[in-house]
């Protein structure tokens, strides 16, 4: 992806007095390489020059003694995304681009749904009709393929490719969305062929619909059992057949939500193999586990229903390790944002339905940043590094952003955090989706963005939201980049 516009000579007074519109003075500027200190000055969008004592900006901001890093890339949320009904998520693209800007994040990658008997075109059409003007921060699509037909290998998918829509996700579960072996096979060519980065959900969805026949049999309803419905094994079997069809067609894939030990394992035999597998984790798998979704007889665990489930805290300390040694590439939020008291949301129809008719998700696009930044980065787990690395850099190379997206370099889009360093309480209150309720509630962190630039606009400054509506671009992304070098 290049860079949206050249660099101006930045030393050079524009003749109103000021040279640059915005000036970040004073920051400790973390990338994915390095830390080090500057300031940062923007022009048009864009960041023109680092150093020190640079000329005057229109608008000034001191960031003395803070961290700075580049916005947040979110490359997996999902958005006003068509489902049946009742079903309906709460976030359009004004209040999910909203939240996420709240919480640092300037760029997403939401999804494309293709329904079966859709052409794929036509939901890209569709999508761009929901994003309308709303957006507030840069955007780009993925896909999601559910129908394979000829016409959609044959000529949608490569032409849709070529104009930068170059990663799609497909299923092995969810009975509206999965593919079979074959189909996969079809897909992973077509993304080997034309350079896009196929993207997999991988669970076993016939070890799913067995398990749950079983403990509904059993009188086993509870969102609880949602968890025991879809256990660690289904995950593992479903990673190691996706990993094989991609080693059968030689073709680069990402794992999306990795939620424990089962499926590492898998992604590490690969990647010793040399197969070129990448993989993501949430912060549901660090920060929730099981006995989230409470219970037997109570549904407010309905709240924490999202697929792969939580698991233990076992399972959190391997995905804290993959975090840390470099198995992952990407962590996204998987934002999936349903209402819990809402007969569009957790309660379909106003009811308290089975576990297996929950509608699965958890909102996380606001929480994202500052969860792992407080729980990674100050608690010393991670270096500051290994997070822009994880929130912001590999994800803008994965999918076809760097370096306009994903870093703080000349040229690029003047997206950026400015880290505060007072302790936050998260409370939904005061949370920018439109979800009632956060899984983090009265969780304490460490910190919180202080200022929130989506190129060279302020759109957060720690107390409001001072973005707006129609600021926000789509992003026709290139092929991803294929020079991530992970340390396993
Ligand atoms: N699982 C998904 O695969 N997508 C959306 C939310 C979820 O729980
Ligand atoms: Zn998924
Ligand atoms: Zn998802």
């Amino acid at each position: 992806m290049p860079f949206k516009s050249a660099p101006l000579n930045p030393h050079q007074n524009d003749g109103t007095g000021t040279a640059f519109d915005l000036v970040i003075r004073n920051a400790k500027l973390c990338t994915a390489a390095d830390v080090f200190e500057t300031d940062i000055a923007i022009k048009d969008g864009v960041v023109v020059c680092l150093g020190k004592k640079l000329a005057k900006g229109t608008r000034e901001i001191d960031a003395k003694g803070r961290t700075v890093t580049p916005g947040g890339v979110d490359a997996h949320c999902h958005l006003d995304q068509p489902l049946a009904p009742p079903a309906r998520m709460a976030d359009d693209f004004e209040t999910g681009t909203r939240s996420a800007a709240c919480g640092g994040t300037t760029t997403i990658i939401p999804f494309a749904a293709q329904e079966k008997g859709q052409s794929l075109i036509a939901a890209v059409e569709d999508y761009h009709q929901r994003a309308g003007d709303l957006s507030c921060i840069d955007y780009s699509f993925h896909l999601i393929v559910s129908d394979p037909t000829p016409e959609v290998l044959d000529r949608e998918l490569p032409e849709l490719i070529a104009k930068g829509y170059s990663s799609f996700k497909i299923y092995m579960t969810y009975d509206d969305l999965k593919l079979d072996d074959g189909q996969i096979l079809d897909v992973l060519d077509i993304a080997r062929r034309h350079g896009a980065l196929p993207m997999i959900h991988a669970e076993n969805s016939d070890c799913i619909k067995w398990l749950t026949k079983r403990l509904k049999a059993r009188g086993h309803t509870a969102p609880r059992y949602h968890a025991d419905a879809r256990p660690a094994i289904v995950e593992r079997e479903a990673a190691h057949r996706a990993i094989s069809l991609a080693e059968l067609v030689d073709v680069q894939l990402l794992i999306v939500h990795v939620s424990g030990i089962e499926a590492i394992e898998q992604i590490q035999m690969a990647k010793a193999r040399g197969v070129n597998i990448h993989a993501e984790t949430c912060p549901q798998y660090l920060f929730l586990t099981a006995a989230d979704l409470g219970l037997d007889g109570e549904y407010e665990g309905a709240q924490c229903v999202c697929s792969p489930p939580p698991r233990d805290p076992e399972n959190q300390k391997h995905v804290w390790r993959g975090l840390e040694n470099g198995l992952f590439s990407v962590f996204s939020s998987d934002h999936a944002p349903f209402k819990y008291d809402d007969a569009a949301g957790k309660k379909p129809n106003g009811c308290e339905v089975d576990f297996d008719h929950i509608p699965n998700g958890i909102p996380g696009l606001e929480t994202r940043l500052p969860l792992l930044y407080s729980e990674g980065v100050l608690t010393g787990r991670i270096p500051v590094t290994r997070f822009v690395e994880l929130t912001s850099t590999n994800p803008a190379k994965l999918y076809g952003l760097y370096p306009r997206k994903g870093t703080l370099a000349i040229g690029s889009d003047a997206d950026l955090v400015i880290w505060g360093d007072q302790p936050v309480t998260i409370t939904n209150d005061a949370l920018h989706h439109a979800v009632d309720y956060t899984p983090y509630e009265g969780r304490v962190l460490g910190a919180w963005p202080a200022y929130t630039v989506s190129r060279g606009e302020v759109v957060w400054d720690g107390k409001q939201y001072t973005g707006r509506k129609g600021h926000g671009e789509f992003i026709a992304r290139s092929r991803p980049f294929q020079e991530i070098t992970d340390d396993q």
